[in-house]
């Protein structure tokens, strides 16, 4: 596919990025937009090469959130019809760890597409918020939600219901973000991170990531069988043989992805 509102690049070796780049509308999330990141997430995930992606946009905006210009006519009918759900929920499927280096405005879909991912790198400028109560309707793809396990019921009321956003040292005060740091080294921090979890076995970190996001849609006892489960599995695996192998043995273990 041919990319027309994002670009894919490797910064680092098995570390695959997503750009969002529609520069003249602060990187709003159209119809088109959301169809290539399904694309590219996807191409992403089935390349065995590609260990972490990180996805960002520009040091002005991240996302600032949903394209307006293709809802202001809406009916129930034409939203229920472009089913964007799907497309949210294909990206909410990744299996290998995504990182969200956020930047700038991070605000209605854009901080629900932050949220989605697994890990926030956050720049001092960012600021996250989920301001649809302004335009007359509410968050749609996760902003009640995951909001509200990141950053618990008092601040997400606050945020959705007057739309007021939060500084980056809130978000990191409230635990919607893993880190913030200089503007101009966000980017950076966010390739280290992401090459820091490209170097671990790729098949356990995939199952840690799904055991983690099990936590949130299930019970405790339910979500500890799951973990079990996983655990058990990655003894099948020769990675679970190498990486203990290689602290027996006092070096460097050599991940083969099997
Ligand atoms: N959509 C379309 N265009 C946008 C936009 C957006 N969300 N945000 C900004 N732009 C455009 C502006 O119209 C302007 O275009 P021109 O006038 O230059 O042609 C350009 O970007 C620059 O914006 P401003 O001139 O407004 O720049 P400022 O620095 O003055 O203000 C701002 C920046 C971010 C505070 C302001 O642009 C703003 O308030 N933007 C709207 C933020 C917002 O309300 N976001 C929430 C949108 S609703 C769902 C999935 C997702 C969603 C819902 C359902 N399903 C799966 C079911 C999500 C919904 C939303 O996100």
């Amino acid at each position: 596919m041919t990319y027309t509102c994002i670009e894919t690049y490797m910064p680092r070796p098995r570390v695959g990025a997503i750009k969002l780049h529609r520069p003249d509308v602060l990187n709003a999330l159209s119809l088109q937009t959301m169809i290539e990141l399904v694309d590219a997430f996807s191409a992403f995930d089935s390349d065995p090469e590609i260990r972490c992606i990180v996805l960002h946009g520009s040091e002005k905006a991240f996302a600032a959130g949903a394209d307006i210009s293709e809802m202001t006519d809406a009916t129930t009918v034409t939203m229920l019809e472009r089913d964007q759900f799907a497309r949210w929920e294909r990206i909410r499927q990744t299996k290998t760890p995504v990182i969200a280096a956020v930047s700038g405005y991070a605000l209605g879909g854009g901080c629900e597409l932050a949220m989605v991912c697994d890990m926030i790198v956050a720049s001092d400028t960012a600021q996250f918020g989920q301001p649809e109560i302004n335009i007359g309707v509410m968050p749609g793809a996760g902003g009640t939600q995951r909001l509200t396990r990141a950053v618990g019921k008092a601040l997400a009321m606050e945020m959705v219901l007057t739309g007021r956003p939060i500084s980056a040292q809130q978000a990191l005060q409230a635990g919607l973000v893993n880190r913030v740091v200089p503007v101009q080294w966000y980017l950076e921090e966010a390739y280290a991170l992401a090459e820091e979890v490209a170097s671990k076995a790729p098949i356990a970190s995939r199952l840690a990531k799904e055991s983690v996001l099990k936590s949130f849609s299930t019970t405790l006892e339910v979500g500890m069988e799951f973990e079990r489960k996983n655990f058990y599995l990655l003894f099948a695996t020769d990675d679970q043989k190498e990486g203990m192998a290689a602290f027996i043995e006092k070096r460097k273990a050599q991940w083969k992805g099997k």
